[in-house]
């Protein structure tokens, strides 16, 4: 039996995806590269630095590494701009009782998430409480799809990957989880994959995983 769970953050707990694309597409406007949510979709998981090659790849002009640092940051102030509007009420009910329900069944919970801003979010939503461990894009060096972010979380657990079930939203997500060794559970996007373990409808269907 699996000890615990170590959840996505963005599209799985809460979902920032719209303030992600209000913020790209500043950036994607600026610089006249199209943008729309069918390329919002390709960045899902994936880290800033690399949604900005995604983006910029788009368009036909190359830039500098100093310019693409700025690019990256100048995004990255719009969207913490709008994070400063989330509030507990953007995290649903559903996933509060599922998490706690949890936990009352003896499951250690993780986040496991690529994003930097992770202790922002986790802190406007009044998530923290409800995890052991918290592993982000500030402990490390590469990004989903590589199961860095998932082996450090299990570190943080003390358990191994055996152990531990992940929930994610994004295909590099799955693939992070599936290269760590650990058992898949996919929501959204997710659960359309092919590499996904489990593929669940709704939050609350992983209490039937949990049994
Ligand atoms: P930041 P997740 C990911 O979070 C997002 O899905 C992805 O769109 C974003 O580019 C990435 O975090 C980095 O975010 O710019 O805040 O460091 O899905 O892994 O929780
Ligand atoms: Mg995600």
């Amino acid at each position: 039996m699996k000890k615990a769970f170590i959840f996505d953050l963005d599209g799985v707990l809460c979902f920032t995806d719209k303030y992600h694309y209000e913020a790209w597409k500043t950036v994607a406007d600026k610089l006249c590269i199209p943008f729309d949510e069918s390329v919002n979709d390709r960045l899902r998981g994936v880290s800033r630095m690399e949604s900005l090659e995604i983006i910029l790849s788009l368009g036909d002009k190359t830039y500098s590494e100093e310019e693409k640092i700025k690019l990256a940051e100048e995004k990255n102030g719009v969207y913490r701009k709008l994070l400063e509007n989330m509030t507990p009420s953007n995290v649903s009910d559903e996933v509060r009782r599922t998490l706690e329900e949890l936990k009352s069944r003896g499951y250690k919970l993780a986040v496991g998430s690529s994003s930097k801003n992770t202790p922002l979010i986790l802190e406007k939503c009044d998530l923290k409480k409800y995890f052991d461990a918290v592993s982000d894009g500030n402990n490390i060096k590469h990004s989903k799809p590589d199961p860095e972010v998932f082996l450090k979380a299990a570190e943080f657990l003390g358990l191994g990957s055996g152990d531990c079930y992940i929930v994610e939203d994004a295909e590099a997500g799955i693939d992070a989880g599936k290269a760590g060794g650990f058992t898949t559970i996919g929501i959204g996007c997710a659960a359309r994959y092919e590499k996904t373990d489990i593929c669940i409808n709704t939050f609350k269907d992983i209490l039937q995983t949990a049994v």
